[in-house]
């Protein structure tokens, strides 16, 4: 059974991508499962090339650093070719208007998000279109059984499912059919500035938002400045009270209490979120500093990518060859 997940790298990872995510990928994740970072998708919006590429790279060490096999890791771009190929092998098999009905193209396109310009379907780049299909050729062509995805993503998984049995049906038997499954979620975190968002890597304000490379004393002002509720007294109340909800939570998370029960443990909210800066800090140190030395060693995570690229090119290379070849070209 192969899972299938990704990272897009939109920003730095951030504490949320850590508890939420990562963390259980590297702790529960099947020996068989495959987390790949997901650049390609980062260039549906507005983006600066070289900073893409740094972050690519930095998200390969994250992975690494926070425990996941190098064997199961790679970058999508390092085998851009075999996914361009089936992606267009999927294009000829998508009708416009499943892809254009999808909900999430729906909604960014009409918000003109795509460069920024409210509004402005112009601006809006092709592939928030066709980046369903690039997601499918993601999932078929390494052969993927199952995708962990949450809710606003399980109409793309839908669309891999559909384009994989219309494939097989028309053409020939190819592709794995897969499913969307429920992910192994931790916590979601908040920002700490605006406890009504989740905390996210490319938050135009990065003021409540703990980078997994952030230093200690920058992790400490970010969370000794979190937004609070009112009151001074901690207590466990994620609809009234996000903001305390929220640092309870991640201590939770980090500690392995339970939010309600730490509530009582805290006089006031300066200790709470000292307490929360320690866990944190102590959370995301062995991270950090692998990441730093993987990137410092720049020979290793070379290998490292260049291994993870050849085992996800070797997994797909039939796929494609095959589809390649029953649908009519070569
Ligand atoms: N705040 C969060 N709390 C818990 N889990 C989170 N994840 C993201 N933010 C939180 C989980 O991290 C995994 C990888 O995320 P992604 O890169 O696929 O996309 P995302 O959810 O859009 O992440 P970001 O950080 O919010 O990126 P941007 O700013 O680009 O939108 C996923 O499993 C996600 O649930």
């Amino acid at each position: 059974m192969v899972q299938l997940s990704g990272i897009t790298p939109s920003g730095h990872a951030q504490l949320g991508n850590h508890l939420g995510a990562v963390r259980r990928w590297a702790a529960d994740g099947g020996p068989e499962d495959l987390y790949f970072v997901s650049d390609l998708h980062a260039m549906t919006t507005q983006h600066n090339p070289a900073r893409l590429r740094s972050l690519a790279t930095e998200q390969l060490a994250v992975l690494v650093a926070s425990g996941i096999s190098p064997e199961r890791v790679f970058v999508q771009s390092d085998i851009a070719r075999d996914l361009g190929a089936l992606t267009w092998v999927l294009e000829c098999t998508c009708a416009y208007g499943e892809a254009a009905r999808m909900i999430q193209f729906k909604e960014k396109s009409a918000r003109g998000e795509a460069d920024g310009k409210p509004g402005g379907q112009a601006g809006v780049r092709l592939s928030l279109l066709t980046y369903p299909v690039l997601m499918a050729a993601d999932i078929l062509l390494q052969g993927a059984d199952e995708v962990p995805v949450g809710e606003d993503q399980r109409q793309h998984v839908e669309l891999a499912r559909t384009l994989a049995k219309r494939f097989n049906a028309t053409y020939g038997e190819v592709f794995t059919v897969p499913t969307a499954v429920l992910p192994l979620t931790g916590a979601r975190v908040k920002d700490f500035a605006d406890p009504t968002r989740k905390m996210s890597k490319s938050a135009h304000d990065s003021a409540g938002v703990v980078f997994v490379l952030d230093e200690p004393d920058q992790v400490r002002r970010k969370i000794r400045r979190a937004r609070t509720d009112g009151g001074s007294v901690p207590a466990y109340s994620p609809e009234t009270r996000p903001g305390i909800a929220n640092l309870l939570e991640v201590l939770a998370a980090c500690t392995g209490g339970d939010p309600a029960a730490l509530a009582d443990e805290y006089p006031s909210y300066g200790v709470l979120k000292d307490a929360v800066a320690d866990a944190v800090i102590e959370e995301l140190r062995p991270i950090r500093e692998g990441t730093k030395a993987l990137l410092g060693d720049v020979a290793e995570l070379e290998r490292v990518r260049k291994a993870g690229a050849a085992r996800a090119a070797d997994r797909g290379a039939h796929r494609v060859s095959a589809a390649l070849r029953l649908i009519g070209a070569g």
